[in-house]
């Protein structure tokens, strides 16, 4: 179910108390999800959605959904059209995955060429475990709506995953994934850099409304001159099951100069929205609320060796193409 926020409840210190209350827009925001896929269901009892992705795969600064659901339901891609109303997309974009079920999902650019790709963990049947899936999102580098799997061999058939999350381990500006399994060993891959322009973005709320860690910021890059797509990133407390990851945002950008682009900050609490300009690369940047200009800059270590280094873990690299 969906739910939007109409008034917020909660206790103050002190005694004070907001009223609050969410209502249910399932069927309002999501008419294709009902009408396509459960139409002999009441969604509200189905077992399907076993968990959500939010991400905007095609760039048109409105976060889409990607459900992925239990044994026997397909998944779907809700493509957000506005007015609070999304369509399935699920078919044209090859995403539907409908022969194997997926516990979890994680959204995040892989390949730093600007669009968001999906990690796809825990598929299966019903009665055994059977793989994993990596669709790397084609918008960005031929204009081409669809995923097409690129998932690497080690993981590929790694049975019993659970989850995954991204963290840029080895500081490269590309994110690389934790992959955790049931009764097995994690695993760690390792991103192959690829030459893609990057920025890395942290967040600093100054309040009064916002939080200092500033969850739910909602930062777009978009060119200076205003051509081209925008990017959307949602700075949240985590995502898939039993995860946590980066509170950096990575935004890719492909060939292009990072110094063609600036940043708005819609900044949660308050509501306002702030415009950051002055990037520079390979770097990693602290936006804090109410200066409008990036502040302590932290050098990557770009041209480090995605393969140095010991962990007690497995570590196997991988490399996203077409
Ligand atoms: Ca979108
Ligand atoms: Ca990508
Ligand atoms: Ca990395």
């Amino acid at each position: 179910m969906l739910f939007q926020r109409s008034v917020l409840l909660a206790t103050m210190l002190g005694g004070a108390s907001v009223l609050a209350a969410f209502v249910d827009v399932t069927e309002q925001v999501l008419p294709a999800y009902t009408q396509s896929y459960v139409p002999f269901l009441d969604i509200k009892k189905t077992p399907m959605a076993a968990g959500v992705c939010t991400l905007d795969v095609n760039n048109d600064g409105s976060p889409d959904l990607y459900f992925v659901s239990g044994p026997g339901f397909p998944n779907a891609l809700m493509l957000n059209v506005g007015s609070g109303v999304f369509h399935d997309v699920s078919e044209q974009w090859g995403l539907v995955h409908n022969e194997d079920s997926v516990l979890t999902c994680l959204a995040i650019d892989l390949d730093n060429d600007g669009c968001d790709d999906l990690v796809l963990t825990g598929a299966f049947t019903g009665d055994s475990f059977t793989g994993n899936f990596m669709p790397k999102n084609n918008y960005c580098s031929d204009g081409a709506m669809n995923f097409i799997d690129v998932i690497p061999p080690v993981l590929k058939d790694l049975p019993y995953t659970i989850s995954s999350s991204a963290y840029d381990f080895d500081h490269d500006g590309l994110l690389d994934l934790y992959v955790s399994a049931l009764g097995g060993r994690p695993l760690i891959l390792y991103g192959e850099p690829n030459g893609n322009h990057w920025l890395g973005v942290r967040l600093e709320g100054t309040g009064p409304k916002t939080s200092h860690q500033a969850i739910g910021a909602v930062a777009q890059l978009s060119r200076k001159d205003g051509s081209g797509p925008k990017q959307t990133l949602i700075l949240s407390a985590g995502s898939a099951a039993m995860s946590t990851e980066e509170k950096t945002l990575f935004f890719g950008m492909g060939s292009s100069d990072v110094s063609d682009y600036e940043s708005s900050i819609t900044w949660p609490g308050s509501g306002e929205t702030e415009v950051f300009d002055g990037f520079s690369e390979p770097k990693i940047v602290t936006l804090v609320q109410g200066t409008g200009v990036p502040s302590s800059v932290e050098a990557s270590r770009s041209g480090s060796s995605s393969t140095t280094g010991e962990t007690p873990l497995s570590k196997n690299n991988f490399m996203l193409h077409r």
